[in-house]
């Protein structure tokens, strides 16, 4: 009996609340669960951009070697021209140390050990709420974990002055956790001069900002959504950001990511980079070839990279499509309730408010499938889904 000692694993809030949907017969259930994008026929796209830059390969027929630690250079230059502009000065003097990574989690995940082993005082503040799987991985890798306020329910806001408060006690090199754009679950942003506001305190407290962008261009566009990355850049200071091509390019199970940290000078960063290369080596050795000749080449062959621009769009707006119709539903059927945050959230997610004992209802009687915590993910209604759901959502709040 080895591991009859063994506790049982509770599952995951988000993945095994997927499995479940998956494992649900009802013909009519609505998956606003996991963070996946659905196009209007429920379906998980696959973008033509992708299937053309994957006919390439096909075609190249090229042999599979094992990539570097730090994975393809064509893909890791590719990715710091699209998250911090391609006339960056941090780039341009060779002080932003960037790996390929096992999907955006490899990579959040390898800056944990990374920051456990060279910044061992380090503990790390996380939004409240935050997306779980935060808060796992850095306990994960022995980094203690502590929240910041963030969402106000009364207001449906930002609790802006409590976050700055918090920020502001810090001891020096603590470690914050940031969404660059499309909070998850909240769907609430920083404003542009909160993020001003916020690279003075960090500067001021010596604090280290580690932003996670899994969302870039579900927000207001690819450029707009990298704006707090390019304004600590440009503010000279260091920090982590982990990216994601999971949902952007609609590769979930390619693992498509990166991690960059951007350093004080290009010395700096090559003694990063080994560091970094160190810690991938102890942890999954190198990240995947197929993954990287997607992401290199529908980012930097011209026309496949403006095909995806355009997708992104239409998924961006598609998704808003979806908001304006679930906040006009609840409208009509309860009156006099505030639904305004349907529409001034950002990116996938919606914190909806609903109790966990609203959310069950859901489940059970209309096979509704959020997140217990009150999260939808709004990309899973369609056309044909939108209106029943708007009416069971009703239903459960009246
Ligand atoms: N960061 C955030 C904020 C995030 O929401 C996800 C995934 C990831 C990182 C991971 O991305 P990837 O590059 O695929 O490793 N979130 C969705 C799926 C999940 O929980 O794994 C979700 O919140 O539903």
């Amino acid at each position: 009996m080895m591991f009859s000692h063994l506790e049982p694993y509770a599952g995951d809030p988000i993945l095994s609340l997927n499995e479940a949907f998956q494992a649900d017969p009802r013909p009519d259930k609505v998956n606003l669960s996991i963070g996946i994008y659905f196009d209007d026929a429920g379906r998980i796209p696959v973008l033509d951009c992708v299937r053309d830059a994957e006919a390439q390969m096909l075609v190249a027929n090229a042999p599979k070697p094992y990539l570097p630690m730090e994975g393809s250079a064509a893909m890791r230059a590719e990715v710091q021209k699209l998250l911090f502009g391609a006339d960056s000065a941090a780039l341009r003097d060779g002080r932003i140390a960037t790996l390929q990574t096992v999907g955006s989690s490899g990579g959040l995940k390898v800056g944990a050990d990374f920051l456990k082993r060279w910044l061992p005082g380090s503990g790390v503040w996380v939004s409240d709420p935050s997306w779980d799987n935060h808060r796992a991985m850095f306990e994960g890798a022995g980094v203690a974990v502590h929240p910041y306020p963030y969402y106000d329910a009364a207001t449906g806001g930002l609790r802006f002055d409590a976050m700055c408060e918090t920020l502001r006690s810090l001891p020096p090199k603590s470690v914050v956790l940031l969404h660059a754009c499309c909070h998850n679950p909240t769907g609430v942003d920083l404003s542009r001069e909160q993020w001003q506001a916020l690279v003075a305190i960090v500067r001021e407290r010596e604090l280290l900002p580690y932003l996670d962008i899994a969302y870039q261009g579900y927000g207001d566009g690819i450029t707009e959504d990298a704006y707090a990355i390019r304004l600590f850049a440009d503010a000279g200071q260091s920090f982590f950001v982990a990216n994601s091509f999971s949902k952007s390019m609609s590769v979930y199970g390619e693992r498509a990511g990166a991690l960059s940290v951007v350093c004080a000078s290009a010395a700096e960063a090559d003694l990063v980079l080994g560091q970094m290369k160190a810690t991938v080596r102890r942890n999954y050795s190198s990240p995947a070839i197929h993954a990287a000749g997607i992401v290199g080449r529908v980012l930097g062959d011209p026309a496949l990279r403006q095909a995806w621009e355009a997708d992104v769009a239409a998924m961006r707006e598609r998704i808003l499509a979806m908001r304006q119709r679930l906040h006009a539903v609840l409208g009509q059927r309860l009156p006099g309730r505030d639904f305004g945050y349907f529409l001034t959230q950002r990116g996938m997610f919606s914190y909806t408010g609903l109790s966990p004992a609203q959310v069950d209802r859901l489940r059970d009687e209309f096979g509704v499938y959020l997140v217990r915590s009150g999260r939808m993910c709004v990309a899973g209604l369609n056309s044909g889904n939108v209106e029943r759901t708007a009416e069971a959502m009703a239903a459960v709040l009246a």
